[in-house]
Order: structure tokens, then C-alpha cells, then sequence
């Protein structure tokens, strides 16, 4: 009888393991070596400002007059925080609870809106003392990313989901696909509007996937890998992946960072010929 069970528990540890395997596989088909050049963008440092080591940055957006809100993440060290561009000086911050995990971040008018890992739950701060006026529930599987184009928010969860979330009711109204020549794009992070698209930090990756939000296709790549070369060198503590994009919309400045990493970068996109 012992015998039988163990055959079946071995057979059934295979056949998960070959599901596993194929799906693994299946989600790292995307290959952006194949990608036509034109499609594909490096960047050049134009300005680089000093970023506080100890941000685990989630979310990231330019306000005005130089200045940045960031969210920050970790149980103990998640805040939302108002940052002085040039010097990294953090200006105003508002600590969030220990069993939060801050995550994406956006602003809307005077509204601040931040959404937590792991936790269906999101914050509304006030942008000009950071106070916290409302908690929230998304109809996101999960909170990763964040952005707004002015009317609606959108949203990512880690998965190949790009969601569309109407600000007022806080509910899920539209869902794409985010996908690169057919292939979905998994673990789409933090967000941005760029240009009338959706850029999103792929987790884990140094490439920023620019994707239109009428149809959920990636329409370009940006490959910041180079950004790593100037932080090694001189490296005081661990820094993890790229996480943060920030747009100045009057300026056309594009802001870039990661998460515990030393340095915010001012970058220009060029395309690759
Ligand atoms: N996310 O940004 C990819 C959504 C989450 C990253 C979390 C990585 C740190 C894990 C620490 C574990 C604490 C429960
Ligand atoms: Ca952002």
C-alpha cells in the first residue's frame, strides 16, 4: 500500500514539475535580441542627483519646481516622502505602518494616491503636508505600479496586467494584456505616462517596456544597463533592481532610479540605428 502512494506522490511531483518547467519557459520567451532596432532605445546620463540609499523605491513622479514624491517600500521603512530633486533631500515624509509595504505611486490634482504590496489596500495623502486623508481598496490582485494620465489610473500587479482604474470609484475598468510582438510581458512594475504612453520598470530586468494604452502593445524598449557601471563603482552598501521612472511633462526631463540606490539619473533617450 506504502508503496503504491509513494509511486503516485513521485508521478504527481513530475507532472508539476514538467508544468513548471513549461510555463517557466513559456514566460521567457519575449526575447528582446530579435527586436528590430528601431524599437529599441539606450540612454545617456545628462544629469545624475544624489537618492537616499535607504529608499526602497516603489513609486516615483515629478511634481513641479524640482521636486519628486517618492513611495518607498519594506515593512518598517515604507513611507511616501516629498524629495528636493537636486540634493535628494527628503522635505516632508509620512512613515507608514509596520505591516504596510508601500508600492506605486501617483498624483492626481492635490491627491496623492499610493497602493501597498501584498494588500488590496491604498493610501490618499494630502501633496502639500502629506497627510493621510483615505485608505482605499483596489480591485488589483495585487499593488505593484502606478500612474495617471489625468483621467484614469493605471495600475500593475507583477503580472502581465496592465489595468485601467477609474479615480473616483477606485474600481477596475479596463484590462490589457501587455504583450511584445504577441508575446505577454510578465512582472510590469513601477509606471509612468510618457508621451501618451505607459512605460513600466520590468521587475528584475534594466529595460523600461513603452506600451500603448489603447491596445497593450509594447511599442519600444529602453535598455538602461549602462545606468549599473557608475554605481558599482564606489558602491557603500547592497542596491537591488531599477525601479522608478519620473516624468517633468513642462520640462521633458526623464528621472530614473532604483530601488536603495545612491543616485537619481536625469537620462535622454536615443534610439539605436
Ligand atoms: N515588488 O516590488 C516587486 C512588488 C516587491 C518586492 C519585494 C522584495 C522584498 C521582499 C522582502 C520580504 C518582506 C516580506
Ligand atoms: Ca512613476
Amino acid at each position: 500500500h506504502y508503496k503504491k502512494i509513494s509511486v503516485l506522490v513521485f508521478l504527481i511531483i513530475i507532472v508539476c514539475l514538467i508544468v513548471f518547467l513549461n510555463t517557466a519557459s513559456r514566460n521567457e520567451r519575449v526575447s528582446i535580441s530579435e527586436a528590430p532596432l528601431n524599437q529599441l532605445y539606450t540612454v545617456e546620463v545628462v544629469n545624475e542627483f544624489p537618492h537616499d540609499p535607504d529608499a526602497f523605491t516603489q513609486g516615483l513622479l515629478y511634481a513641479e519646481n524640482d521636486t519628486l514624491f517618492e513611495s518607498t517600500g519594506m515593512h518598517g521603512a515604507s513611507s511616501v516622502r516629498k524629495v528636493t530633486l537636486q540634493t535628494g533631500e527628503v522635505k516632508a515624509i509620512q512613515k507608514m505602518q509596520y505591516s504596510d509595504f508601500g508600492e506605486g505611486l501617483t498624483l492626481l490634482s492635490d491627491r496623492l494616491i499610493q497602493i501597498t504590496w501584498r494588500q488590496s489596500t491604498g493610501y490618499i495623502y494630502d501633496r502639500h503636508n502629506l497627510s493621510k486623508f483615505e485608505k482605499f481598496h483596489h480591485g488589483m490582485p495585487d499593488g505593484w505600479g502606478l500612474a495617471t494620465d489625468g483621467k484614469v489610473l493605471f495600475g500593475s500587479d507583477g503580472s502581465s496586467t496592465l489595468y485601467q482604474i477609474d479615480p473616483q470609484t477606485m474600481k477596475v475598468v479596463k484590462k490589457q494584456i501587455v504583450n511584445y510582438q504577441g508575446d505577454e510581458v510578465h512582472r510590469l512594475n513601477e509606471l509612468e505616462y510618457v508621451y501618451d504612453e505607459v512605460w513600466a520598470n520590468i521587475w528584475m530586468t534594466d529595460c523600461i517596456a513603452r506600451i500603448s494604452h489603447t491596445d497593450g502593445s509594447v511599442l519600444g524598449w529602453i535598455l538602461l544597463h549602462n545606468l549599473r557601471e557608475g554605481l558599482l563603482h564606489n558602491l557603500k552598501k547592497q542596491i537591488d533592481v531599477l525601479n522608478g521612472i519620473a516624468w517633468d511633462s513642462d520640462g521633458d526631463r526623464l528621472f530614473v532610479t532604483g530601488k536603495w540606490w545612491p543616485k537619481l539619473y536625469e537620462i535622454k533617450l536615443h534610439r539605436l540605428k
